[in-house]
């Protein structure tokens, strides 16, 4: 029985104050488990939220923690890595002053809508009243009157409102609420309160501010698409498994567990599904360009690719030239309709995990044909003895990048957790990480944001649920881009252990160049050089990323072999400072490829004939990409 108390209630407040006080009474709950959505504000103030959101917080009773970032992209991501240790059912606000403040948060944003994680941002704006002239820090479109530059974010926000009236909160607060916590449009929600209304006085009802619970339910699978689906895989001789970050999400890997054995299907996985199945021998581990020769064999082959909460971008399908199987149907389980009708498949519009039992269950009794035979495990076992030869030490060479991935996965344990997103740790923690020692790695490779790691971490670490340790991986270009939340570490004892792989450059995109244009430009940090050619071709810049890391206040450590890591790690461990370890490693050496190709866009004009050649040659991958539908 629903009571309301229709009370005529009235309390004054000022719009910041609302909003805080709106967001503390926000429950969700999801299988009977019970969170605050918003478990927390952090903010950088100035003109437009110091005197607005930031003033609620100050005289706030303790009921939302306050967290000072450093960077406001970097808050973002720190909701981000909140909202995905908790499966997407709770996330941080991020408050932001006008102007800069607020445009420092598109790209966080964006990497939160890509990959649809709640994060909850809240930029100021101008003034609603316009008797003050022209504000500081904001546009002054000479054409459009109520453009902002808050406007950046509406294309990277699943949810965009701006509030011009404290009274408008009471709708705008709630359909935020409800996209958050939306699994199919979860993304960026942005809440544009302008500054004077943030400290606008209002009477609003109190009925708003009672504790509210959002039942975050899961959508059931329509019987006849799971008929016509049960009906295409029942036909199946070698069906595949692709395992996507819907899988950790929806809580699926017991039944995907119970679909693959049923199927007799290997299970591959994208850089979000990282770690869907584990201990399993149907696990084949990545797919794609950043994937296991194992599972991009298989998918060659494959007649039936079952799809579950994947988006299937380009880095997962080797820009559609991975599955050669002249007739090769796909089955797409998603809760997301325009995920669930890609590849012209049959969707199954639905929870992954209800999606997917819905399958094993339809399947039951049919018998299946399976072709498989023993490709599965030669695959595997080829893989596994390639990469072991792969990641042996070689002469007059510094440990590798593998090497260090390889010891690190060997040391952490099952409650800990990796944050990976850009560079080449992702591609090979993708790669070669065996996640049935039972670390949870979490990807972000659908943005792959460099400066996404760190304050991913903080999140993870904030959302209170690791026992562990939470390890970031990432490259000395990504330090600098994206350190400046391990001070917010050190202030807030928070403890992460960065590491940090010294190659001296971007060296992923080195790589690709070298590979695609036959050229080596601009990518290492090296300084300018005297060879009269104008070119960033000087020695390494000896740049000491420990000491700039201890500069915080953090612990570190360097290490050049695989048993100082060993050390080190351990040593972080014991530590309760938030500790980073950099590692020296050989800078040219990549892991060995996946055999999955992946488009980018080459010159067809150049004037180095290698430069072409090269080019014409990466370009040939286009003549196996097909139009599935
Ligand atoms: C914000 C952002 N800018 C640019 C890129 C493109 N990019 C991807 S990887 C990379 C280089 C990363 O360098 P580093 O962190 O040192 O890793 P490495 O490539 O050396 O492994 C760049 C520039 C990106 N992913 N994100
Ligand atoms: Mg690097």
């Amino acid at each position: 029985v629903i009571s309301r108390n229709h009370s005529s209630q009235r309390i004054r407040l000022t719009g910041g104050q609302a909003v805080i006080r709106y967001l503390a009474a926000q429950y969700s709950e999801r299988d009977g488990v019970r969170r605050r959505v918003i478990g927390g504000v952090f903010a950088i103030p100035g003109h437009g939220n110091v005197c607005g959101v930031v003033q609620a917080l100050e005289e706030d009773q303790g009921t939302m923690p306050y967290f000072q970032a450093k960077n406001e992209q970097a808050m973002v991501h720190a909701a981000f890595g909140y909202a995905r240790a908790n499966d997407r059912l709770a996330t941080l606000a991020c408050s932001a002053s006008i102007g800069p403040g607020s445009t420092n948060m598109v790209t966080g944003a964006a990497t939160a809508t890509v990959d649809r994680v709640p994060v909850l941002l809240l930029p100021s704006d101008t003034f609603a009243a316009r008797l003050q002239g022209v504000p500081m820090q904001s546009l002054d479109d000479p054409f459009d009157g109520e453009q902002t530059v808050n406007d950046c974010l509406r294309p990277v926000s699943r949810y965009f409102d701006r509030v011009t009236r404290p009274e408008q909160l009471l709708d705008a607060l709630r359909r935020a609420v409800q996209i958050l916590l939306d699994p199919e449009h979860t993304g960026a929600v942005t809440v544009c309160v302008h500054q004077d209304v943030q400290g606008e006085a209002y009477d609003f009802p109190a009925e708003f501010f009672a504790e509210r619970t959002w039942y975050v339910t899961r959508r059931p699978p329509a019987p006849e698409e799971i008929e016509r689906a049960a009906y295409v895989l029942s036909s199946a001789r070698r069906p595949l498994i692709i395992a996507g970050g819907g899988v950790h999400y929806s809580g699926a890997s017991d039944a995907l567990r119970g679909l693959a054995h049923r199927l007799g299907a290997p299970v591959a996985e994208t850089s979000a599904g990282k770690g869907a199945l584990v201990r399993d021998e149907l696990s084949v581990g990545a797919i794609g360009h950043s994937g296991t020769r194992a599972a991009n064999d298989l998918a060659r082959e494959a007649d039936v690719v079952i799809c579950v909460g994947t988006r299937l971008i380009d880095l997962t399908t080797g820009s559609n030239t991975l599955f050669e199987h002249p007739e090769v149907q796909f089955v797409l389980v998603n809760v997301a309709p325009t995920d669930a009708h890609k590849l012209r498949g049959v969707p199954v519009v639905a929870d992954a995990m209800l999606g997917v039992e819905a399958l094993s269950e339809a399947l039951h009794g049919r018998a299946s044909d399976n072709g498989w035979g023993g490709t599965v495990s030669s695959a595997k076992a080829a893989w596994e003895a390639a990469l072991d030869a792969d990641l042996a030490p070689r002469p007059a060479e510094r440990m590798s990048q593998g090497q260090v991935l390889r010891t690190l996965n060997e040391y952490a344990g099952d409650d800990d957790v990796l944050v990976v997103a850009a560079g080449t740790p992702h591609v090979d923690v993708h790669k070669l990480w065996d996640t049935s020692r039972g670390t949870r790695v979490m990807m972000e490779v659908g943005f792959s944001c460099m400066g996404h790691e760190i304050p991913a971490a903080l999140g993870v670490r904030l959302a209170g649920n690791t026992s562990g340790q939470v390890y970031a991986v990432i490259g000395d270009g990504n330090y600098l881009m994206g350190n400046s939340e391990l001070l917010t570490a050190v202030q807030e004892r928070l403890k992460i252990t960065v590491i940090v792989i010294e190659n001296h450059g971007f060296q992923s995109i080195h790589a690709l160049q070298r590979g695609r244009v036959a050229h080596s430009f601009g990518l290492e940090f090296r300084e300018r050089g005297n060879s009269g050619r104008d070119r960033l071709d000087g020695p390494y810049v000896p740049f000491d990323i420990a000491g700039n890391a201890r500069s915080y206040g953090v612990a570190t450590h360097t290490v050049d072999s695989t048993s100082d890591l060993k050390t080190a790690l351990q040593e972080c461990e014991a530590d309760e400072r938030p500790c980073l370890i950099v590692a020296r490693v050989e800078p040219h050496r990549l892991l060995l490829d996946s055999r999955c190709w992946w488009e980018v866009g080459v010159p067809q004009v150049a004037h180095d004939p290698e430069t072409l050649a090269a080019a014409r040659e990466s370009d040939a991958g286009r003549a196996r990409q097909r139009f599935l539908g």
